[in-house]
């Protein structure tokens, strides 16, 4: 596959078009939305999970910082420093986004990170497929931080394609003094699609998001594209301030997402060098490596092993093949859940589970804070997904000791392959 998506379109100028036209009609769905062949992405959206975490020291930072309010500061430089990754990294230099694989239900992306915060892990898990939903957890094991969350997207076209997240993450961080662990609940940002007529699309956030903590502190992260507050990509601004006092601003960033933020204490009217408490380049560091399990060790439902054929057929560039294989994963999918239905039983979720008997604890606390409802827009995301741990444990175990004729049973009932 090219490299930029500008210079294949040229070359395919005229796919390019009718992808527009295609999109002009859009209905919402964007799995339906089909892509040249250019703009194919063998990734899957199961993968994404891991960009919350690509700098797993900043992610575990909070944990050992004694005073509520700076944490809550280190809570968001984490979150911010996450963003290259999440809206940036596969368009580093811009317009080559591209249209993700649409994972199956009960597909997996798990993985870890070994560096300098010690081991944190990744599992992530296809929880619902009509709607997408896509739930994670993740684990800094020295610390026991751990965030959580799943989210789907619901897209429409205006101008160009736009998309709003449903869902939100929370945050969990240990308190080094020994007291109760904070909470964060963390909303999510919307964006689009900019570029699409140059045949060379790349992300934009648009309006707000917060990070509300049990500690009583909130941020707020205004974004902004080209032309608004510093006429520069990618900008923000964000303060922290006690919940409910949005006037009385604690600490105060603002920069690129891309580029480089800096942090001051106070509000942004009286920022200065005094006043500035650190500042953090996310183009300058560099990702930390998730660790993956090579293809033959991973059970046939982990992402990159089921959608191993596909891949092959999009770097291949065969686009017939890319549609069998994507059949042959469609069909068998098809089949089970009419299979479930004849038996009366649904998929088994293998790490996240929804309990609708209780009210969900952070949402009922944190959630008015920041406009997410009790419900978690359940009825948009196939649940309020939460990490059931003592299912994981089992998933845990089971999920490397399947013998071969049963890995081949799965690929088969599963995957059609
Ligand atoms: C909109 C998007 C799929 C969703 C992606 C999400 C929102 C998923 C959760 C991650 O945490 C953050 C994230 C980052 C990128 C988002 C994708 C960008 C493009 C993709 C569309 C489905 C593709 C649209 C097609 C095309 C040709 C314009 O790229």
């Amino acid at each position: 596959m090219s490299s930029s998506g500008a210079a294949s379109s040229q070359a395919s100028g005229s796919s390019w078009t009718a992808f527009l036209k295609s999109i002009a009609s859009f209905n919402g769905d964007l799995a339906s939305l089909t892509a040249p062949p250019f703009i194919l992405s063998s990734t899957s959206l199961t993968e994404f999970s891991s960009y919350w975490c690509e700098h797993p020291a900043l992610f575990a930072a909070p944990a050992k910082e004694a005073d509520p309010k700076k944490r809550a500061l280190l809570v968001l430089k984490w979150f911010l420093s996450t963003l290259k990754q999440q809206y940036a990294s596969r368009s580093e230099q811009y317009g080559n986004e591209k249209k993700p694989l649409n994972p199956f239900l009960g597909e997996l992306f798990l993985g870890k990170w070994e560096d300098e915060a010690g081991t944190t892990e990744l599992i992530s898990e296809q929880v619902s497929h009509h709607p997408p939903a896509t739930a994670y957890s993740i684990t800094n094991l020295p610390t026991g931080v751990h965030l959580e969350g799943y989210n789907a997207q619901k897209a429409s076209f205006s101008k160009t394609i736009n998309i709003k997240q449903i869902g939100h993450a929370v945050l969990t961080v240990p308190n080094p003094s020994g007291g109760e662990a904070d909470t964060y609940l963390i909303t999510l940002p919307a964006l689009h699609i900019e570029g699409l007529i140059f045949g060379s699309p790349f992300i934009e956030l648009e309006g707000a998001t917060y990070i509300t903590s049990s500690t009583g502190y909130t941020a707020k992260i205004d974004y902004a594209g080209k032309g608004w507050i510093s006429g520069k990509k990618n900008s923000f601004t964000a303060t922290l301030y006690p919940t409910g006092r949005e006037k009385d601003v604690l600490f105060s960033v603002a920069g690129q997402w891309t580029k480089d933020f800096a942090m001051h204490a106070g509000p942004a009217k009286h920022a200065s060098a005094a006043t500035l408490i650190d500042s953090y380049d996310p183009a300058k560091v560099p990702a930390s490596k998730l660790v993956v399990a090579p293809l033959e060790q991973q059970h046939p439902l982990e992402s990159r092993r089921a959608w191993s054929r596909v891949a092959a057929a999009i770097a291949k560039g065969d686009l017939d093949l890319v549609s069998l294989e994507k059949g042959k994963i469609e069909n068998a999918q098809r089949e089970m859940r009419n299979r479930e239905k004849a038996e009366g039983r649904a998929w088994e979720r293998r790490y996240f589970s929804v309990d609708p008997t209780r009210p969900d604890g952070v949402l009922a606390s944190l959630g008015p804070i920041v406009g997410v409802p009790e419900h978690g827009d359940a009825d948009k995301t196939g649940g309020l997904w939460r990490f059931d741990r003592v299912k994981a444990e089992r998933a845990g175990r089971e999920l490397r000791s399947l013998t071969a004729e049963e890995q081949a049973k799965v690929a088969r009932e599963l995957l059609g392959q």
